[in-house]
């Protein structure tokens, strides 16, 4: 049966002025028009209400001069119904406004939605009845409405935020909001007319209008960057790719990072030489695709300000090239912002516009408005006589709609917008803790504006809709999140924004645009696809985090927290499973080798040092290959012998080739990864004593290396970190060399497993307890397990060096880290722990795809500088904060920590 041909039922009839509905929806945009639709498909009774005269929502109000979507049109779309996708052509790569309306129209029209859309129609209060468990809406025109749920379809940028610049009602001219056109058409020939804001909007509309005018003068606080949407016909390539498989093609959608289905890239900047990176650039500038440009350059371009810089200057590049003033073109070239932090435009002619003569750009930072009069505009150096003032100023994002449009009361007559009061807390971004029955569809806290906003609307009305039909065959008819899972959800977000360069720009996603209003990431940052399996998650985990109430049902609360990992933890461990892969231990030791050799080429390449250098030293029987780097910087630098992990069995010297080039540019120390024996070639305690032989060998040749003299420093992870730990002891008892700090991620310390750590995070880790027998068995029988020289924890412990021990929160060796760490500290050793909130075993030396481990990697370098009495060292580009950039750090998702 066609989605078309449901028969719908009629919304309730009003009696006694209350409208009685199981569903209210607010808005009758993108959002409104499918949840209308879907609801009533399933049975519920609904009425949307809508300020507006028709259907439309951001199309029925940003109607200026320009308008058109920034994704394209064909992504752009609903992909509930293949029947609605056959029955409809885009005409346009880009669709402009009047054409997604009739797109919308024509939607309301074949599912018949209008009957069941009271336009012209405000929701004045909402308010949360405890006695009826129903929401009751007051509205602005005819009866109000009692629901049992309530649904937020207000969309992201609907509250336009005020000028806030004096005496706009002094003017005598015409003015016009870009987010309220009047329906009417506006001419603008023959006048002079000013365009304030360089947003979305100011440079769609800025090229149309300075056609028309007499004179354009375009007032720009912040330049921001754009670039040519190219647009046309629909692209053949991607109509072919949705023609051929529209199912497969949308289902990639649904799972990709933005909502379009582009893979994701895995070459870095630093493995592309220029020519390539320009090749790369030139290619997607020609695209016009702001999906494309913002995700398929390079790996690192949306991560890392280094990365992202390369982008940046390409960019400010054509803008001097097209732009024939020096003086206009340096004006329009942002700097204060990575590209992509704040929303880039997608332009038809915009830099060339400022080639007219018709046209000038007013810079504010130089000389900014002290006021509008009655004949223009003035600034503190000249004053503009205008006609015509377009203000292209922007929204209150994200809460604004919610917020302003009309209090809304939930429990304990809490109102949303004193709840809010210090940044948005939502779970999911569908639901907030004390608003039972709310739901809110690309609300702050879900994708939404980071993503093609049509795929995350649909996957926001699909999950709403089918936990209202599964509450409603189950017997409950309330639902409300918890503190705990929502609580649980601000650390989570706070820990995504990590993932990006959306932190470090003064916008209208973090609210930075709004005097006054709380300053954090509002948008999710994990990307659409694995925010759709968290809430899939969250479904089959028994509906966690949510509280379920019915008359005639018991209740059901499954509390908790739906991500405690690192969200780049979560995707490699979701990654690992997905791929099915038989247990390590049962390759046999050359199969395990060869298996972790493969997974390794799959990783990014480690960032560029100084040199790197091959060689071999004298082990404690025979020759021991190591690998030397060493920094750019001028030496003698303090050494740093690293021992590689691996559990003695696995891993050489390429394998922590990234963390260790990682470090050493950090620290700006020489790290020397010394290719120890292995077992079962080589048991206990040839590791041992190589490490140990090594670490002398190093010491004494320190001068020869490059480095400095007198002392080393030394570090490891796993059983690397084994091995660091027992070289310090051994060198304690047999005369030297003199260490001067000791660096030990996640070691192994202790041949007891009996920690609660082996059992938490036996198995769904990586590293498991069934992995972790395995090497010991490997590498020492049972025998020798107490010898502190492989269970360094048993050793006497005073007169070691100072240590920094790092233990993750989801690895089965965390507890024996924090005891050799606790030991050391009761023997009197300076220890500083690293506890990694959210991290598993592997975290640390997954550089650049655990991105959530840098901030760990730059305190480990800390503290080698610390042990070897250096000063601290200036930022990496991957732990950039907003103080780099001059803007506030986010404020609310911070405290959330
Ligand atoms: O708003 P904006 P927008 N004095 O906030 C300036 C979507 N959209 O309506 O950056 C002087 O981006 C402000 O300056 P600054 C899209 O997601 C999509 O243009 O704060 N200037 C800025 O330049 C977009 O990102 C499409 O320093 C003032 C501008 O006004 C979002 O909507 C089309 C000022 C506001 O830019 C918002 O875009 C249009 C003041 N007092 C919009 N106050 C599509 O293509 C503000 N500004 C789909």
């Amino acid at each position: 049966m066609s989605d078309a041909m449901v028969a719908a039922p009629a919304s309730d009839a009003q009696s006694g002025g209350t409208q009685r509905v199981d569903v209210a929806v607010v808005g009758a945009g993108f959002a409104g028009l499918y949840l209308l639709h879907h609801l009533r498909k399933a049975g519920f009774t609904v009425v949307a209400l809508e300020e507006g005269n028709d259907v439309g929502g951001t199309w029925h109000w940003n109607r200026y001069p320009g308008a058109r979507c920034d994704i394209q049109t064909i992504d752009y779309s609903y992909s509930f119904d293949p029947e609605l996708e056959r029955a409809w052509t885009w005409s346009e790569k880009y669709a402009t406004q009047p054409e997604i309306l009739r797109y919308l129209g024509f939607v309301a029209d074949r599912y018949e939605l209008r009957r069941d859309i009271r336009f012209g129609t405000k929701v004045k209060t909402a308010t949360w009845d405890e006695a009826t468990l129903r929401w009751v809406l007051t509205t602005d025109s005819g009866a109000s409405v009692s629901c049992r749920y309530y649904i937020m379809a207000t969309g992201c940028l609907s509250a336009p935020k005020p000028p806030e610049i004096d005496g706009v009602k002094e003017f005598k001219g015409e003015v016009y909001f870009t987010g309220r056109w009047p329906h009417q058409e506006v001419k603008f020939a023959g006048k002079r007319v000013a365009v304030i804001g360089t947003g979305s909007s100011g440079i769609q509309s800025i090229p149309l209008i300075a056609e028309q005018a007499v004179h354009l003068t375009v007032f720009q606080r912040t330049p921001n960057f754009a670039l040519p949407a190219h647009n046309g016909p629909v692209p053949a390539d991607r109509k072919t790719l949705l023609d051929n498989d529209r199912a497969g093609y949308r289902e990639q959608a649904r799972w990709s990072l933005a909502g379009v289905p582009y893979p994701q890239q895995t070459t870095v900047s630093w493995q592309l030489n220029d020519a390539e990176r320009r090749e790369r650039f030139e290619q997607a500038w020609a695209i016009g695709d702001l999906v494309y440009i913002l995700s398929q350059l390079w790996a690192d371009q949306g991560s890392d300000v280094d990365g992202n810089a390369l982008v940046a200057e390409l960019i400010r590049e054509k803008i001097r090239a097209i732009v024939k003033d020096p003086d206009t073109a340096a004006a329009l070239s942002p700097h204060d912002h990575p590209f992509g932090a704040k929303r880039p435009c997608l332009d038809t002619n915009y830099y060339a516009t400022y080639n007219r003569p018709n046209v000038t750009l007013v810079n504010l930072r130089q000389e900014p408005i002290k006021a509008i009069t009655a004949s223009g505009v003035t600034t503190d150096k000249r004053s503009f006589d205008l006609d015509v003032i377009v203000f292209a100023t922007g929204f209150d994002a994200m809460t604004g709609a919610m917020i302003a449009v009309h209090p809304i009361t939930g429990r304990a007559g809490k109102a949303l917008s004193s709840v809010w009061a210090d940044g948005p807390q939502t779970y999911l971004g569908l639901t907030v803790a004390g608003f039972p029955n709310l739901f809110m569809i690309t609300g702050p806290g879900s994708p939404s504006v980071l993503s093609n906003m049509t795929v995350s609307i649909e996957q926001h009305v699909d999950w709403v809709v089918d936990r209202l039909i599964a509450m409603r065959e189950a017997g409950f008819t309330t639902i409300e999140a918890t503190e705990t899972a929502q609580a649980g959800w601000a650390r989570h977000m706070a820990d995504c924004s990590m993932l990006t360069l959306h932190r470090l720009a003064n916008t209208w996603y973090t609210g930075a645009n709004v005097p006054g209003k709380a300053l954090g990431v509002m948008p999710y940052t994990g990307g659409v696809g694995p925010y759709r399996s968290i809430c899939n998650e969250v479904v089959s985990r028994g509906m966690l985090g949510f509280k379920l109430t019915g008359p005639n049902v018991a209740g059901q609360c499954n509390d908790g927290e739906i991500v405690r990992l690192q969200p780049d933890v979560r995707l490699v461990l979701n990654m690992m499973a997905d791929m099915k892969l038989p247990p390590i231990e049962t390759l046999g030791a050359q199969g395990a080798r060869y298996f972790i050799n493969e997974f390794n080429k799959a990783r990014p390449a480690g960032r560029p040092v100084g040199e790197v250098v091959d060689s071999t030293l004298p082990g404690n029987d025979g020759l021991l290959p190591y690998r030397l780097y060493r920094p750019a910087t001028p030496g003698p630098h303090p050494i740093v012998v690293y021992f590689h992990g691996g559990g003695w069995v696995l891993g050489d010297q390429q394998s922590d080739d990234p963390f260790c080039r990682d470090l050493c540019r950090r620290t700006g120390m020489i790290f020397v990864s010394i290719g120890y024996r292995h077992a079962p070639e080589h048991r206990f305690p040839a590791a041992a004593e190589d490490g140990y032989a090594a670490t002398r060998w190093i010491g004494e040749h320190a001068a020869e290396l490059g480095g400095m003299s007198g002392y080393v420093l030394v570090g490891g992870w796993s059983a690397g970190a084994n091995l660091a730990a027992v070289t310090c002891q051994l060198t304690r008892d047999r005369g030297g060399p003199h260490i001067a700090g000791q660096l030990l991620v996640c070691p192994v310390t202790d041949c007891a497993f009996d920690r609660p750590s082996y059992n938490d995070n036996g198995t769904a880790y990586f590293l498991t307890r069934g992995l972790m027998y395995w090497f010991w068995d490997l590498y020492c029988s049972p025998a020798d397990r107490t010898d502190p020289r492989v269970s360094p924890l048993r050793g006497k412990l005073g007169g070691l060096p100072p240590a920094f021990v790092v233990t993750c929160e989801f690895d089965p060796l965390r507890d024996e880290g924090i005891a050799y760490a606790d030991a050391l500290a009761k023997a009197g050793v300076p220890v500083e722990q690293l506890q990694a909130r959210g991290h598993f075993h592997s975290s640390f030396t997954m550089v650049d795809v655990v991105r959530t481990g840098a901030s760990g990697r730059a305190k480990m370098a800390e503290a080698l500088r610390r042990f070897a009495g250096m000063p601290k060292q200036a930022e990496q580009s991957d732990e950039v904060t907003h103080r780099d950039w001059g803007v506030s750090p986010p404020q609310f998702n911070a405290a959330a920590k």
